[in-house]
């Protein structure tokens, strides 16, 4: 039995259409991935904005509400929660040179606006948490933008969202490259400076996923560890990464068992999910999966990460205190080892 709610977004149940090949999935309706989610035993769904209302930039901001109040009833009939809204600010042509950093005045009033609509819908979905995966804060063409000037629009985004509701919170979550060249914000570092810099520093804090951890080099345990210093680790999504390439959102802890061992301790170690946190997934489904597995990896993964969960139980604290004590990593290495391993 796990300690923790779970998450979900439905894009993590996808067609298989990457940048270089078409759909090898059909498309699955909402409610029939809401049905599956709940039986999957996830308590929460993730959104973009345009999950809830496809056809935002036509509506009014009290049609946009009344669409949202549609998906919280679809919500409430499986029993799920809402976990967060993210505004899709990659997608749309106003957001091709980026959204809150964007050249163009025009580009980042569009970026505040779909910030706001965010809001609003996550007020309708009953939710008070916003994400902010920033994918094209950053250049293409280096001289496009000023790295100073791009991070205090950025500061002032966020300002602008926490002014517009007083007790929303906005979690950003970093990664170094991908879709964009140079990220303005790539790593959970730069995510707790951004949030020290706002107009409510409490109210800022950070998602850590894994494989963006990996893309930046660095380790996603350390870097969940540093937003918990901070108590603003808002939320996680747990993936996994074979090393430094295009963003895989593959299965949690499928490529680095002992990442996702140390992934799991140091959210058991640190008291997350008492503040009602979840533990978000961001997976995909392999390109060649079939329709009929369409849910596997999100199976898998909840396998895994339940399967750590026990490993992290089992671990002798005192042993290893002595051990460390005496210096002995050697024999602790080995001792976790033979922990993950069931040997
Ligand atoms: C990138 C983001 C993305 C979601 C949330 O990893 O999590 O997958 O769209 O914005
Ligand atoms: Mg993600």
């Amino acid at each position: 039995m796990s300690q923790f709610k779970f998450s979900v977004g439905p894009w993590n149940v996808h067609t298989g259409a990457d940048s270089y090949g078409p759909e090898t999935r059909k498309a699955i309706d909402l409610e029939t991935k809401f049905a599956r989610f709940r039986e999957l035993g996830f308590d929460a769904v993730q959104f973009h904005d345009d999950d809830v209302v496809p056809n935002m930039n036509d509506l009014t901001e009290e049609q946009i509400k009344a669409e949202a109040r549609k998906v919280k009833a679809l919500l409430d009939k499986y029993g799920l929660k809402a976990e967060f809204v993210a505004p899709r600010l990659w997608m749309d042509p106003h957001t091709t040179d980026g959204g809150y950093t964007s050249t163009s005045k025009e580009d980042r009033e569009f970026a505040m606006w779909r910030s706001y609509r965010s809001i609003d819908i996550a007020r309708e979905l009953g939710c008070d948490l916003i994400v902010l995966w920033l994918a094209r804060e950053g250049t293409l063409c280096a001289e496009a933008k000023s790295p100073v000037e791009a991070t205090r629009q950025l500061v002032e985004a966020i300002n602008g969202m926490l002014r517009y509701d007083d007790s929303i919170r906005v979690c950003i979550e970093p990664k170094p490259n991908e879709p964009i060249d140079r990220s303005f914000c790539g790593t959970i570092g730069h995510v707790m400076a951004v949030s020290a810099a706002t107009i409510d520093p409490k109210r800022v804090g950070g998602n850590l996923e894994s494989a963006h951890a990996v893309l930046a080099g660095l380790d996603p345990a350390n870097e969940m560890g540093f937003a918990l210093a901070f108590g603003k680790l808002f939320t996680v999504h747990m993936n996994d990464q074979n090393g430094i390439r295009y963003d895989q959102d593959k299965s949690f802890g499928v490529e680095n068992l002992r990442s996702a061992f140390n992934q799991v301790k140091v959210l058991m170690d640190n008291g997350y999910g008492q503040n009602g946190e979840y533990v978000g997934l961001d997976v995909k489904a392999m390109r060649t999966t079939s329709d009929e597995d369409s849910y596997e990896h999100l199976k898998n993964s909840l396998a895994i990460f339940k399967a750590m969960e026990e490993k992290v139980k089992k671990y002798d604290r005192a042993y290893a205190d002595e051990l460390i004590r005496e210096k002995k990593f050697e024999q602790l290495e080995m001792y976790v080892m033979k922990l993950i391993m069931g040997i």
